[in-house]
């Protein structure tokens, strides 16, 4: 056979490079960047070059469906065919839902931007049950919720490559993004200003021109005062503002009581570096602004992120090149957030009003809701009390919500006693061990997807390579399989999921673009091309087609219309937990919790690393490589991580990464309890009161070197089971209004998770 070279789309992260798979022979002989793609334009990483081949090849990898045999994570589990499989779980579906009704089935799913995300949201739909989790309330849930409610989801992308000033804040993208990371070398290289704003000294704080080393949770009180500063000085876009803003003199108000000095205090920072840093923003033109994930997963997050929204909003950055640009879409392409709000993929109203946190969040999960999914932390709930209303069965798939949910007891006692758990996966993850069914899925060289990359802007193509090893199937041939089965049995109330191959659904995806399937093939791309101020036709998308400093819904709702500061739930514990834990620090070999069971990662890094300052360290009798406990107020268990001893935290603050278990130990959490941070948080309240966000990025913590002969918490000896570590979300607040605006403004938004 000829060696080929197939363009194609690295899925490996949500960074989504362009890539160049390489066949020798009929098989894959390396992947690399691909220097054409708008997008990425040649950046890859270690992930992309490594993780797709290993994947596939993985030895350990289900490739037929696994009914289990004994208790719930016994790791026995018998073979059995894809029908027998399928025709299992429709019928205990069905018990399910005759007994419970349709709401008590629920899915969980990640990258839900992926089909796999339409595949899982459409099925349960036509079941019936709005229900399903994602990740984005761990992840950039606070920053797209506030951009929808300011009106104003602009994204840096490529116009880095023009802009003469970036504000970044709370991101690390040496570790999370290299085609970022690529950008704002070179920028830096032609002489932009760079500032930063992180607890760490990050690599891009490394490099900056300003690094702004914010007390963890406090940058809504530096944004205000930025704002301050700028109204002060006069160094707004008043032409802009009058013209595109509303709520103008309020913001002014509110930005009043945050003075440099008052701000200082409240952050950390001097502040002559507030007033700088306001200066060279609103100066230094064109510029863009980059909010990480740091803000995020916080219990003020949407306020924090509007405060710096509002601010990109007053200097003007909006849509001109070298600024943030609005959504630059390929008018009729569909992708995940289009079939999520359009009216033909919906159910009625009343159903999906009782969506598990829809009253309480309904800015985020209700039928007006961003994100249209459940408040998880509910969820986790409600399938452990039955309030507000049982929950028994749950579709889990490419998510691993045993190791990337705070509280993992309460997550693992929550599977156990579920009437049915299927997870569909591509390794035996520890939330696959607890599951009735094991579906073999396919990994990235045998899947087919078209996606829409903003950045680029383009649609970027994911070629099949490779026929798919086994029996395993993508989750689109899943879903469709499933519905069959249970539309033979009368339980699809909707039929919401109308395709009938995975080939089918990405046809329908470009059916009214004009561009086919065939056409993308060549190149792996299309590039869409550049169309700057779109806003001055359509307006903004908010009811007052303005950017709202102050939120009209917010205020309708009932709550604070303006961006403020709110002190973050970790300063309260007191003496016993002084430190503060960072979690969720990226590192390249890693995904979450994926790859664990690769070598070359594990090669990269072998265990899970908290990085500590030598000062701490040392008054701690800690040294470089030892273990040490971590222990948070809330949580349900200790975790024992290695020491790495730098500067690059304070000495009041702990980092660490997230998503760590040991595939090859004992135990269906095969060492998640012992050394997955997750294990020592939880997923309770502070939540965001618009978003619903756990807390779960910046938590008081304690630390304490751990002694050879301390046991390490397993499977068997995992207590505090049973009883969810957190109340219910008290009263619906039932906001009078929520309606949140159109599938065009959400498609602006960054892609993570
Ligand atoms: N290699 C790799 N890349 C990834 C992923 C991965 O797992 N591995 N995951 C992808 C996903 S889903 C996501 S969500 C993104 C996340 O990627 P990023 O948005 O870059 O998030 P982090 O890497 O967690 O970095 C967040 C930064 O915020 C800082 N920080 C913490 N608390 C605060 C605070 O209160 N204020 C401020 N200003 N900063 C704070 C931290 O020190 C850290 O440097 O990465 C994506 N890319
Ligand atoms: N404490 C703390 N917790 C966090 C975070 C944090 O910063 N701190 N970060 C949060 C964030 S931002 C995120 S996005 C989440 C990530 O949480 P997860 O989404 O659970 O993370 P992954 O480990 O990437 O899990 C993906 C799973 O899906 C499987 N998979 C991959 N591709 C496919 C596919 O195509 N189909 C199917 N069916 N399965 C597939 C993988 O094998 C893997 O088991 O974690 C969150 N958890
Ligand atoms: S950053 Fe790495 S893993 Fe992520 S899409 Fe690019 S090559 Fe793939
Ligand atoms: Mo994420």
């Amino acid at each position: 056979m000829a060696d080929r070279v197939i363009p194609s789309t690295c899925w490996e992260c949500s960074v989504k490079c362009g890539s160049l798979v390489h066949v020798r022979d009929g098989r894959v002989a390396k992947i690399t960047g691909n220097p054409d793609h708008p997008h990425s334009e040649g950046a890859f990483c270690v992930k992309g070059i490594n993780a797709p081949l290993a994947a596939l090849e993985h030895p350990d990898r289900p490739l037929f469906p696994l009914r289990r045999a004994g208790e719930r994570g016994a790791g026995r589990w018998g073979r059995v065919s894809w029908d027998e499989a399928l025709e299992e779980i429709a019928e205990r579906l069905g018990a399910v839902k005759r007994r419970y009704g349709p709401l008590a089935i629920c899915g969980a799913v990640s990258s839900a931007y992926f089909s796999r995300g339409v595949a899982m949201a459409l099925l349960l739909r036509s079941l019936g049950t709005p229900n399903h989790m994602i990740n984005q309330d761990l992840c950039q849930g606070c920053r797209n919720t506030g951009a929808l409610l300011t009106g104003l989801g602009a994204a840096a992308g490529n116009e880095l490559k023009r802009t003469r000033c970036v504000l970044v804040v709370g991101k690390s993208p040496s570790e999370s993004d290299v085609v970022q990371w690529m950008h704002l070398k070179a920028a830096k290289r032609r002489g932009a200003t760079l500032i930063a704003v992180d607890p760490r000294r990050t690599q891009v704080a490394r490099l900056a021109d300003l690094w702004l080393r914010v007390r963890p949770g406090t940058d809504a009180a530096l944004a205000l005062s930025m704002i301050h500063v700028l109204f002060e000085e006069g160094l707004w876009d008043r032409a802009f503002v009058d013209e595109w803003c509303v709520g103008t003199e309020r913001l002014r108000e509110r930005a009043r009581r945050y003075l440099p000095g008052v701000a200082a205090e409240i952050t950390g920072l001097g502040a002559g570096e507030i007033v700088e840093a306001a200066r060279r923003f609103a100066t230094e033109r064109p510029g863009c602004l980059i909010l990480g994930h740091g803000i995020d997963a916080q219990a003020n997050g949407v306020q924090t992120a509007r405060a710096f929204q509002c601010l990109l909003a007053l200097t003007g950055n909006v849509d001109v090149p070298g600024a943030n640009r609005m959504a630059q879409r390929l008018a009729g392409f569909r992708d995940y957030w289009s079939f999520i709000h359009a009216p033909e993929f919906r159910l009625p109203r009343e159903i999906e009003e009782e969506i598990v946190g829809g009253r309480r969040y309904p800015f985020w999960a209700g039928p007006s809701g961003w994100a249209k999914a459940c408040h998880n932390p509910s969820v986790i709930r409600a399938i452990l009390t039955g309030d507000p209303y049982p929950v028994r069965a749950l579709y889990v798939s490419g998510v691993n919500i045993v190791c990337t949910y705070p509280g993992i007891q309460d997550t693992i006692a929550a599977l156990r006693d579920l009437d049915l758990l299927v997870v569909a996966t591509d390794h035996m993850t520890p939330t696959a061990e607890l599951a009735d069914f094991v579906l073999p899925k396919t990994t990235l060289l045998e899947e087919e997807e078209v996606s829409w990359e903003p950045g680029g802007p383009c649609l970027s193509l994911t070629q099949r390579v490779v026929p798919p090893r086994g029996e395993a199937r993508t989750d689109f041939e899943i879903a469709i399989a499933l519905r069959d089965r249970l539309r033979a049995r009368g339980l699809i109330d909707h039929e919401l999921l109308p395709w009938n191959s995975h080939r089918e659904f990405l046809e329908f995806q470009l059916r009214d673009t004009g561009i086919r399937l065939e056409e993308l093939r060549e190149r792996g791309f299309y590039e869409i091309p550049l169309n700057y101020g779109s806003y001055r036709a359509k307006g903004f998308p908010t009811p007052s087609k303005k950017i709202e400093l102050a939120s009209s819904l917010l205020e309708e709702a009932g709550y604070d219309p303006l961006p403020d500061y709110v002190p973050p739930g970790y300063i309260r514990p007191g003496p016993d937990y002084p430190l503060t834990l960072l979690t969720g620090i990226r590192t390249m070999a890693y995904h979450h919790s994926r790859f664990r069971n690769h070598a070359w990662a594990r090669q990269i890094l072998a265990d899970p690393e908290l990085r500590v300052h030598p000062e701490t360290a040392r008054g701690h009798g800690i040294g470089e490589g030892d273990w040490v406990w971590i222990e948070t107020p809330g949580g349900k268990g200790r975790v024992r991580l290695r020491a790495r001893l730098t500067d690059e935290v304070p000495s009041d603050v702990v980092a660490t990464g997230m998503g760590w278990w040991y595939p090859e130990r004992p135990g269906f959490d095969h060492g998640a309890l012992a050394v997955n941070v997750d294990a020592a948080i939880r997923y309770g309240p502070p939540w965001d009161p618009i978003s619903g966000s756990a807390e779960a990025r910046n938590i008081a913590c304690r630390i304490r070197r751990a002694e050879a002969e301390e046991r390490l918490e397993t499977a068997e000896t995992v207590s505090g089971l049973g009883e969810p570590s957190w109340p219910a979300p008290s009263e619906p607040r039932a906001p009078r209004r929520a309606e949140v605006p159109a599938a065009e403004a959400i498609e602006a938004l960054p892609q993570d998770g």
